[in-house]
């Protein structure tokens, strides 16, 4: 079996990861350029600063995925390189770095699928309550604006936000992301809802003055669960596992994804969280549950469930299963439940947005890199994602994360997630191996898979 023929083949980015900050560049700080001048925060002591200095290097990053035949590319947009505050004056000069990269994409037959959002929240706006502000939806939403009516005469695919459960739950309960806050739950769910808010109008504002016809999805994290066995009982748990919590945790799947689909917080979750729940005013349920074109997930790995006799279990993995670099397991059924279990769910095309995987990669003797195990790891992965395809999940595209090494966020530098190294010294950048295997997966749609 086959991927669509007009499936999409991409890589991803995010802009405080490669860029460079905006705050050298004209434009304003984020809450990660203050986060990462913390003492201790960043496990390698660095920041976002140069990163790849993808700002002053996009056209070599986009003849090196020409090259590789790559023709999508998920990136993001810094909010604060477009406006300096978060709302008010327009830094022209920002604006104008994105308008050259959307057209420098197209012109090598490139297409740009532009995320609004991945984490980089203007400084200005997190003095003035962040994702705490009920203002911060419309902030988004004059933010958007600007966007769209500068790019979207050439933009076909948007996405409003990447990961509510990270930027929100590691950003604010935890404190392991920028703004490295530690909330109560009940703030953390009132950030998350504005953050709800400020998708459902972004996507209303895309619709109104996009000029070229827009299919807009967002990325949140898909939380994959994988049954123990095939058995209906460990499917169910598994299914059931996916979408609801039994503990006060951001990582419901359901939590996020049923307002945006179906207009409402799930019930068993309600139950779960009590008067933590954010009060839902007349009118934001519609505003939140505009009409999206893809479900899109970022997944990684997953948990195996099987059915306990007091419902979904996690079964432990394996004594000495493969891991990455983060620990993260190796676990490409992931890309299959996961995939399987949203689309019976929300009914909406899948869009595997980010999907990859960390290590220790350098340049050997020979001038390559070689990165075996990337490759493994995805054929088995993307060989997963297919069989779901194969079993009738509607599938759009695959966005391995990603193109280049870069900013990992509080790991710093140290673990690579690229098909291309880069070396920070000298921003010079290598292909992997793993890059010219994806480059042959992309051109014969997958039929060099072995998994
Ligand atoms: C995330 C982000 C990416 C990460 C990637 C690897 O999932 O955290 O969307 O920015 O770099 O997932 O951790």
């Amino acid at each position: 079996m086959a991927f669509s023929s007009d499936f999409a083949w991409g890589v991803a980015s995010a802009s405080y990861q490669i860029e460079g900050s905006p705050m050298f560049a004209g434009g304003g700080s984020s809450v990660w350029d203050m986060f990462c001048r913390r003492p201790g925060v960043i496990n390698d002591g660095s920041n976002g600063d140069v990163a790849c200095d993808h700002y002053n290097r996009y056209e070599e990053d986009l003849d090196i995925m020409a090259s590789l035949g790559l023709k999508n590319y998920r990136l993001s947009i810094a909010w604060p390189r477009v406006l300096p505050a978060g709302k008010g004056e327009i830094h022209a000069e920002g604006l104008a770095f994105y308008d050259r990269l959307i057209d420098a994409a197209l012109a090598r037959g490139i297409d740009p699928w532009v995320t609004l959002y991945h984490w980089d929240t203007p400084y200005d706006l997190y003095l003035q309550g962040g994702w705490l502000n009920r203002d911060i939806a419309d902030w988004f939403a004059d933010y958007t604006q600007i966007i769209v009516d500068r790019l979207g005469d050439r933009v076909t695919n948007w996405m409003t936000l990447n990961e509510p459960q990270c930027f929100i739950g590691l950003g604010m309960q935890t404190g392991l992301h920028a703004p490295g806050d530690r909330l109560a739950f009940r703030e953390v769910l009132l950030a998350g809802h504005h953050a709800l808010l400020a998708h459902g109008k972004a996507v209303q504002v895309i619709r109104a003055r996009a000029t070229k016809p827009a299919r807009i999805g967002w990325a949140p994290v898909g939380a994959a669960k994988i049954p123990a066995t095939h058995s209906p009982e460990d499917v169910d748990a598994a299914r059931l596992a996916t979408f609801s919590t039994t503990t006060k945790t951001v990582w419901s799947n359901s939590w996020w994804n049923d307002p945006v689909f179906f207009g409402s917080y799930p019930e068993s979750d309600l139950e779960v969280f009590g008067d933590d729940a954010p009060v839902v005013r007349a009118g934001d349920m519609e505003i939140i549950s505009q009409p999206l074109d893809f479900f899109g997930a970022n997944i990684y790995n997953g948990q195996t469930i099987r059915a306990g006799d007091n419902g979904p279990e996690d079964v432990p993995n394996p004594l000495g299963i493969g891991r990455t670099i983060y620990t993260w397991p190796v676990t490409p059924e992931a890309l299959y439940w996961g995939p399987k279990f949203f689309y019976e769910r929300y009914g909406k095309p899948i869009v595997i947005t980010e999907n990859g995987l960390g290590l220790s990669d350098w340049v050997a003797l020979d001038g390559k890199v070689h990165d075996p195990q990337r490759i493994d790891f995805l054929d088995r992965y993307i060989s997963a994602f297919r069989r779901a395809t194969d079993d009738g999940v509607e599938a759009l595209g695959y966005f391995q994360w990603s193109f280049s090494d870069n900013f990992e966020w509080y790991e710093g530098y140290r673990f690579r997630f690229g098909l291309v190294h880069v070396d920070y010294e000298t921003q010079v950048r290598t292909p992997k191996d793993s890059a010219y295997w994806y480059q042959e997966v992309a051109a014969s749609n997958g039929a060099i898979l072995k998994g």
